[in-house]
């Protein structure tokens, strides 16, 4: 806490954990933490400890994934039409002929009027480069323009947050903004580490503001736009839409299907975890800085809380998680239980030092309190119970690091990601 002095208006006022830009009027020190109890992830609902990979994989693994479809990221409601149809709408050689480019819709529905998400996709041409290769896909915050400065870039149609910085007026992108986010997608230093890289803009999936559900893939269901207590949020409808990237995906020839990792920061990292939750063909999952709803437990109450999200974000999880506000140790689940749903598969869980709302610690601890899982399968996940320093990655089949700085994907995250996915895709 710092005390500040104004001037010559005499006023004294007191500065609180603004020194790392946090709002102050939530938790940040480890002392304040509630005392919690998780739910037991090896104990069946009918409280037989589960013991094998059987059990796990047809008993517990199945009743996990339920109680966080009904009380959290929400269910696909039954009448949502799943037709997919694909259309290459352009491609060529990228980065002076370091990889090759390819820009994809994906329509959701037969007509032509269907909801679509535009898909880029880059990948690897660079000497001893595999094909078919391995590729990350994740979805973006601007736009698949802002990811790169390659001028065929298509600018999204979609809804846009207005951002002035970057031209974003009335809802609608611009070409100023092209490469603005570049820095989170080092494209080149990717394909240059032999990996793809395929990504789009979340909004063309659903617009993130809470517009009663009637856009994006809503239209796909009467359902989804009255919304049950269980019926998904925004979170779970990104999460579908990297699936029905993911059916793309796999009828490359040139890309492994069986060598896509999936990634995602911050709410994109939310949606990255419960994509790998909900569909196993991602073989590696990444969350980057994912927080509350994401990595970090949510009995901990440090940083963002289960009511703060419900509140700021109140169409991105299911209604009745809701019914959590402040009451935490009521939820029948909780975020170890969302990292252990990836097993057997490796998952990468990365956080930042100064990036307390998102509660590091906490997202370590979710890690941790997977093992149980990854032990049946005769796997380590991270190794210690030690959150290690800044800067030091750990662990084997989960892997964690605290990155030195702020909320945001550095290239720091990238070099763990190619590491820890070449270190298991190269052991097949
Ligand atoms: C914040 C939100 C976080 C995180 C972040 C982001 O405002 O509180 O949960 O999702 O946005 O996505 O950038």
């Amino acid at each position: 806490m710092g005390i500040k002095w104004i001037g010559n208006l005499g006023l004294l006022f007191f500065v609180s954990a603004s020194a790392v830009g946090q709002n102050p009027n939530f938790n940040y020190t480890e002392a304040k933490v509630p005392a919690y109890d998780l739910p037991e992830l090896m104990t069946l609902a009918n409280g037989r400890p589960v013991k094998t990979k059987r059990q796990w994989e047809q008993q517990r693994r199945p009743e996990i994934l339920e109680l966080f479809q009904e009380h959290m990221y929400g269910s696909i409601p039954g009448d949502l039409v799943t037709s997919v149809r694909f259309q290459v709408i352009e491609q060529g050689e990228a980065f002076s002929g370091l990889g090759h480019r390819s820009q994809v819709r994906v329509y959701f529905g037969e007509e032509s009027n269907s909801p679509f998400v535009d898909v880029l996709i880059y990948t690897p041409s660079v000497a001893g480069a595999a094909t078919p290769c391995p590729l990350f896909v994740g979805l973006n915050f601007m736009g698949n323009h802002t990811t790169t400065p390659e001028e065929e870039v298509l600018i999204t149609e979609s809804w846009v947050r207005n951002d002035s910085r970057i031209g974003y007026r009335d809802h609608k992108a611009s070409e100023i903004s092209r490469g603005a986010s570049a820095k989170r997608w080092p494209v080149e230093m990717i394909m240059r580490a032999g990996f793809g890289v395929a990504t789009a803009y979340y909004g063309d999936i659903d617009p993130d503001f809470d517009d009663g559900f009637n856009n994006g893939v809503h239209q796909l269901s009467a359902a989804s736009q009255t919304r049950d207590d269980s019926h998904w949020g925004s979170i779970a409808t990104w999460a579908w839409g990297l699936s029905r990237i993911m059916d793309y995906l796999v009828t490359l020839p040139h890309v492994d299907e069986h060598r896509i990792a999936v990634l995602g920061h911050s709410r994109l990292g939310k949606t990255s975890l419960w994509a790998g939750a909900s569909d196993r063909r991602f073989s590696l999952v990444i969350s980057n800085d994912s927080g509350c709803g994401g990595a970090a437990i949510s009995r901990r109450r440090f940083g963002e809380t289960v009511k703060r999200i419900n509140t700021s974000f109140p169409h991105w999880f299911c209604k009745k998680f809701r019914q959590y506000n402040d009451l935490e140790g009521e939820l029948p689940l909780d975020q170890h239980m969302l990292i252990a749903l990836m097993a057997p598969r490796p998952v990468y869980i990365a956080s930042a030092s100064e990036d307390l709302w998102a509660d590091p610690r906490g997202e370590f601890l979710a890690g941790m309190h997977a093992a149980g899982v990854y032990r049946l399968f005769g796997l380590t996940g991270l190794g210690t119970n030690e959150q290690p320093p800044v800067n030091t990655p750990v662990g084997d089949r989960i892997g964690y690091h605290l990155r030195e700085g702020k909320h945001d994907v550095a290239e720091y995250d990238w070099q763990q990601y190619i590491r820890f996915a070449k270190r298991h895709y190269d052991a097949r």
